[in-house]
């Protein structure tokens, strides 16, 4: 018989490549030693810190299933859900930079743009000397994108872009926006558009006070008649697909991120209650306590599992977007469910800051709604289960 290792009870880290244990070893280096001592002060304040995205770009983070010929690290989607693991160990908002960057604004364009798109925009974006943002949400369009308003209009040689996009993460310091609108010139489809910081007609105000993901900017995109080129158009997709084929990535990637915070939560419960005496006796010496750590781990355990197995069918062509809802939906609950029992088991230290575990269930919030609720990825797993769509 094996060797039990609690803080690896399936040995996932036997199943990686050398490759991938690479990646995940710069990965957790960076992320304990340069994001772990900022973070408290940078959610108190409310405060991203833009070079974290020139950081991350430096040591090969962001893109990195893209090709290295536009300057990503040419891996596989294990490889990228381990930087989300490591990443979001430390905060979620963290890891939404990273995964907005990768997921939701180079693979667009590497999917779905032409070869001069891919030239400008890639290798800048891979180094974060560009932050790029997503625009799909509206103040009248969360759940239900179709329903968006915004629309292109067809010009002289391009296009008028008007509306307003809500909720997007690191849209106040983005350069590079890729948007989505129904477009007239193509039957009201939904298009998407690369748009630059800077066109007249755009702006991207910061939205202030909110009481998750405050270490990750968040803002509005507003556009007024912004005219754009040709050039602006992605040119190789077309309808809810566009931006579906981007979330089925980022959906994935927050399976893998979840599970660091997770992991996060329970290790500092785990110490906390091994140190803390109540009672005479160290609070981990009572059952109750131990049941919860129990828990957690077989959550973890399993939700790791699981996003690997994703991972590996990702790779090979064969991941269903009805799986991925699986894994999102699932990780981001029990995650949520783990921290707030951490915070718990923390007692009055749980709601300090330095504890870091109340920062990860409030972040924990915002993850479990953003890219699809828990309720709207069990509502696509009800439909493909039934054949009733019940949106
Ligand atoms: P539906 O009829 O189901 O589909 C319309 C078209 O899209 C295709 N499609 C997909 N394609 C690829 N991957 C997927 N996952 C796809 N899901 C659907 C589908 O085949 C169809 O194509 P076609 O060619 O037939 O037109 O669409 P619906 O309008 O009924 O949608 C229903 C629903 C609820 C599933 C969908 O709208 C949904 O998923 N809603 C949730 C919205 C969401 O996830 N928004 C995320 C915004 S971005 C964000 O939150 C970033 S946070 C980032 C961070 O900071 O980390
Ligand atoms: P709604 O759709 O109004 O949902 C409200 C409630 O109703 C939820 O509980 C939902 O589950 C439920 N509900 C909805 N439809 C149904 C139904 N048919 N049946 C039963 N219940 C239903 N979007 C972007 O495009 N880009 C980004 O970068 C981005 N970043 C974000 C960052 C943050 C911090 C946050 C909070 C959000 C971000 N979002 C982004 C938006 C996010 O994707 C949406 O908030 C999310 O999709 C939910 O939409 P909504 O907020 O409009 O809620």
């Amino acid at each position: 018989m094996g060797r039990f290792d609690w803080q690896d009870p399936f040995a996932l880290d036997a199943q990686l490549t050398d490759e991938e244990r690479m990646v995940r070893e710069v990965a957790h280096g960076y992320a304990r030693s340069k994001l772990l001592p900022r973070v408290t002060r940078a959610f108190l304040d409310e405060d991203f810190a833009r070079g974290i995205m020139t950081e991350m770009g430096e040591l090969g983070l962001l893109g990195v299933t893209i090709d290295p010929q536009y300057g990503g690290a040419g891996m596989g989607y294990v490889a990228y859900g381990l930087v989300a693991r490591e990443v979001e160990a430390i905060d979620s908002g963290y890891r939404s930079a990273m995964s907005v960057q990768s997921s939701l604004v180079m693979h667009p364009i590497n999917a779905y743009g032409s070869e001069e798109q891919k030239a400008k925009y890639l290798p800048k974006l891979a180094s974060g000397e560009w932050v790029g943002c997503f625009g799909l949400t509206e103040p009248d369009a969360g759940s239900d994108p179709a329903g968006m308003r915004t629309r292109a209009e067809k010009i002289d040689g391009g296009y008028r872009l008007s509306g307003a996009k809500m909720w997007i993460t690191n849209a106040p310091i983005a350069d590079v926006f890729v948007v989505w609108a129904k477009s007239d010139a193509h039957g009201g489809k939904i298009r998407g558009f690369v748009l630059e910081k800077g066109m007249a007609g755009l702006s991207a105000p910061k939205i202030e006070g909110k009481l998750s993901l405050r270490a990750s900017i968040t803002g509005e995109i507003v556009m007024e008649g912004v005219e754009v080129g040709e050039d602006a158009l992605l040119p190789n997709v077309e309808g809810l697909k566009g931006p579906f084929g981007c979330l089925n990535r980022a959906r994935y990637g927050i399976a893998w991120g979840t599970m660091g915070a997770a992991e996060f939560c329970m290790h500092a419960a785990r110490q906390y209650t091994l140190d803390r005496q109540q009672f005479g006796v160290p609070l981990a010496s009572k059952q109750l306590v131990q049941l919860k750590l129990a828990d957690m781990q077989t959550e973890i355990a399993l939700g790791l599992q699981a996003a690997l197995r994703a991972g590996r069918m990702f790779d090979e062509g064969q991941l269903a977007p009805e799986a991925i809802s699986i894994i999102k939906r699932n990780n981001c609950g029990k995650a949520l469910a783990i921290a707030r029992t951490a915070r718990d088991m923390h007692g009055g230290n749980g709601i300090a800051a330095e504890f870091h575990v109340m920062r990860h269930a409030i972040n924990l919030e915002t993850v479990n709604t953003y890219e699809g609720t828990h309720d709207v990825h069990g509502l696509i797993l009800g439909r493909a289960i039934t054949g009733i769509a019940a949106f």
